[in-house]
């Protein structure tokens, strides 16, 4: 993923980019890793990381160029849910936000779910599986901080995660932003899918 720049970062639904690229969108809840992945899918490190939940506020969109044979598509980071030290107003204009930009684009082609490998889906990833899918948004579900949990346990662990019921377009991918590990599959199946 070769070119990358900053579109735009939004607070209001006014500030959303004209819809000319298809969009992947990166959702999951405050802390899973979301910047974090796109930094590492991107090589570069424009989207803020933090320790604390609650670190991205802004919808940002991401410009990615990948050469002539490539599509070229924008990478949308949004801010996480569950952050339970948000204020009732914080938490009104996060749910406005985000409501606005899942319910009215479409150039929503894809939602990367990004669900912590240690946990799996908690109520609040179900309830977020729910809404996209009666938007009728396709979802991929990616595991996240794999690096947390012995490389022996992966495979069983996504077929537990599996049978336990989740959505997702194909076999969920497993990934760690720190150890670098399922990057190269994820960007390998962002290029396929927006491939016609
Ligand atoms: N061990 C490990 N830690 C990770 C990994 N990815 C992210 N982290 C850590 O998890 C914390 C949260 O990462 P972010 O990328 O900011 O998470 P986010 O989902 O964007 O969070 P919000 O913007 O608050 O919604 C940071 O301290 C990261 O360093 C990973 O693959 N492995
Ligand atoms: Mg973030």
């Amino acid at each position: 993923m070769k070119r990358v720049t900053v579109e735009a970062t939004c607070f209001t639904p006014a500030q959303f980019p004209t819809e000319e690229l298809p969009e992947i969108v990166v959702a999951g809840r405050s802390n899973v890793g979301k910047s974090s992945l796109i930094n590492v899918l991107l090589g570069t490190k424009l989207a803020h990381v933090g320790g604390t939940p609650g670190k991205t506020r802004s919808i940002n969109f991401y410009r990615v160029e990948d050469g002539d044979e490539r599509p070229a598509f924008r990478l949308v980071d949004l801010p996480g849910y569950g952050y339970a030290a948000r204020s009732k107003a914080e938490k009104k204009d996060w749910l406005r936000l985000i409501s606005a930009y899942v319910e009215q684009r479409k150039a929503l082609r894809l939602v990367c779910h990004l669900v912590d490998f240690r946990h799996g889906l908690l109520a609040n990833d179900r309830e977020l599986q729910e809404w996209f899918v009666q938007q009728g948004k396709q979802l991929l579900v990616v595991f996240t901080k794999a690096d947390k949990l012995p490389k022996g346990q992966w495979r069983s662990r996504v077929q537990q995660y599996v049978r336990e019921g989740l959505y997702s377009v194909d076999v969920p991918i497993v990934t760690s932003a720190e150890k670098r590990a399922g990057v190269e599959e994820l960007q390998n199946f962002i290029v396929k899918f927006l491939t016609p």
